[in-house]
């Protein structure tokens, strides 16, 4: 069916088309490039009609991290607004962080005006001439898996719903669209168009019934299989399929380095987050969605160890080098993959044997648990607070209403998530700043949950709090924001003492480059944007201190900051 919409420009015409195709937000930050999508917006919103809500955010960091939590919550591509190059150079870590995260983005910038004049629209600022660059994908196309100009009216259908498939088709990742200015003002009075998109989308995809039945030989081969996972809850239908692979074959799952609930951590196979101890016994590792399976710098398995990697793209293409091997390796939509190795497992497995496995692994499991509990006993007391013992206290506050975002030091053996898309780690890229944009579209896009974030003082400064703290107000998000504060970039600091570990800097303590005092009164950000914040010293009160915050935030709806003073490392 066609649709035909009055309209009065193109950018009109982008607006009507991004709402048809169900794309709720609009993430913005803008500069004279968007005038005349504002132009459009304002009428569209005077005569009611359908755009994707506006939202003004005052950093980029902020604004595609929201996208990026609204994606990873729903599965759902938004649209994300910058301010022509110099936009876009702010945004492109967040844009790096979800490209290694597949997680699907409509990014887009303004495009400086081409023409000095004779168009509506060409330069009339003096930034027009500086803002221009030769090739604007350039800066970001290696972390995009499209890039486009959008050149006239004509092709904006076909353009907009290329964007929107290409993101979400897998393996899923950010796309790039720039708009220039004088297409986005072009007059236009009729808008034409599918009612729904007929661009293709594939489909599922499982591997051939050989590929699965030659895999699972290769498992019920093995006396000792244990499952490493990072990121299989991208796809929340594949941790029911991880749980039936696991008790097929008896083996435990590893969540290591891991940015998803892949798997339900108080399930007796659930076997920490860290494989190293078990690489030695392993003789065959199955990682699904794993980038990385150990550091053969380090400690790697024994060189007969039977190896599987299960995940959309086992050869994760878009990284440079990457030398885990596989002796079986299954691409294509994991959950489908799991299920039918599962089922393919069960069939031949000896029940005995994983009987024995299951058995043993269930000790380990009780093992692990107990131990973490112990660890978390021991530094209840101490002053300044333990990383550990802050993360018992957030841990405990986690159910299935709840959504952690983790941004730096919540220790995750102090938690116990079960449930698909309840807890977020940063992005494999690792790049700073995502944690209070992803929690604010999060809260967005899951408003009946509650959002907890943790970040390291560092990550809290790269996100841009005081824009963050600014949209959760403006917009009505509130979410709890934990600091672990340690006045330090602690990972840095690690970081010289693996490398050097009898070095100076080791030896000494003194580490240029990696302390953040002064410190800042953090809780006075929050509060400066209408947030309840408190400085937390004592231990013993931090548990009451989350208890009211998190009150403020399912009661009165107003954001929360708390600033919990650590041990400095
Ligand atoms: C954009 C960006 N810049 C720098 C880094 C390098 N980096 C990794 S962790 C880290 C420190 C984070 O500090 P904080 O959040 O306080 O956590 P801590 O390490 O102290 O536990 C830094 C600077 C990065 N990952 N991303």
């Amino acid at each position: 069916m066609t649709k035909r919409a009055s309209i009065e420009s193109t950018a009109d015409a982008y607006l009507e088309l991004l709402a048809a195709r169900g794309v709720e937000y609009f993430f913005a930050n803008s500069g004279t490039d968007f005038a005349p999508l504002i132009d459009a917006y304002a009428r569209r919103l005077a005569q009611g009609q359908p755009v994707p809500r506006p939202m003004t955010i005052p950093h980029e960091v902020p604004a595609v991290g929201m996208a990026h939590g609204y994606a990873m919550v729903t599965g759902r591509p938004q649209v994300v607004m910058v301010h022509v190059i110099v936009g876009a150079g702010n945004a492109v870590g967040g844009i790096i962080n979800a490209a290694r995260s597949n997680v699907p983005i409509l990014f887009s910038a303004g495009r400086n005006p081409l023409t000095e004049v004779g168009l509506h629209g060409s330069r009339n600022r003096p930034i027009h001439w500086a803002q221009e660059s030769f090739d604007q994908g350039a800066m970001i196309r290696e972390f995009v898996k499209w890039d486009y100009e959008l050149r006239n009216f004509t092709q904006l259908e076909t353009v907009v719903d290329r964007a929107l498939a290409l993101s979400q088709a897998e393996p899923q990742g950010p796309v790039y669209l720039t708009l220039p200015r004088e297409v986005l003002a072009e007059k236009h009075e009729v808008f034409e168009y599918a009612a729904t998109s007929r661009a293709p989308r594939p489909g599922a995809v499982a591997a051939a019934p050989e590929t699965i039945a030659e895999t699972a030989r290769l498992l019920t081969a093995a006396r000792n299989p244990i499952i490493l996972t990072k990121a299989a809850g991208r796809d929340p239908l594949a941790v029911p399929a991880l749980v039936k692979l696991a008790e097929a074959l008896g083996a435990p799952v590893i969540d290591q380095f891991h940015t998803y609930t892949n798997f339900p951590q108080d399930h007796p196979l659930h076997a920490g987050f860290d494989a190293a101890p078990y690489l030695d016994d392993a003789d065959c590792i199955v990682a699904v969605e794993s980038d990385v399976l150990w550091f053969p710098a380090l400690k790697a398995p024994r060189p007969e160890t039977k190896i599987v990697q299960i995940a959309v793209d086992p050869l994760f293409a878009r990284y440079p080098i990457r030398g885990f091997p596989a002796d079986a390796a299954l691409s294509g939509t994991v959950s489908l993959n799991l299920t039918a190795l599962a089922e393919a497992v069960r069939q031949r497995a000896d029940a005995r044997a994983v009987g024995e496995r299951r058995e043993r692994w269930h000790a380990e499991h009780r093992r692990l648990r107990e131990a973490w509990a112990a660890a978390a006993r021991r530094v209840e007391n101490d002053r300044p607070l333990d990383m550990l013992w802050v993360s018992k206290c957030v841990g405990d506050l986690v159910d299935e209403r709840t959504i952690l975002v983790d941004e730096y030091d919540f220790d995750p053996t102090q938690g116990c998530f079960r449930a698909p898309r309840t807890y977020f780690g940063s992005s494999p890229a690792g790049g700073l700043g995502w944690g209070m944009g992803a929690a604010l579209g999060a809260k967005l896009a899951a408003p009946d949950k509650t959002v907890i974030c943790c970040l390291g003082d560092g990550a809290y400064i790269f996100s841009a709090p005081t824009a963050a703290h600014f949209v959760s107000r403006a917009y009505n998000l509130p979410a709890l924001f934990v600091i672990f504060n340690n006045r330090a970039w602690n990972a840095v600091k690690r970081a010289v003492r693996s490398h050097a570990p009898e070095g100076v800097a080791a030896r000494t303590g003194q580490m240029p480059i990696s302390d953040l005092e002064p410190a800042p009164d953090y809780e006075l950000v929050c509060r400066a944007s209408g947030g309840h914040a408190e400085r937390v010293e004592d231990p013993a009160a931090l548990p009451d201190a989350l208890a009211r915050a998190l009150k403020v935030v399912r009661d009165e709806k107003r954001q929360a900051l708390l600033n919990v003073i650590c041990k400095k490392p």
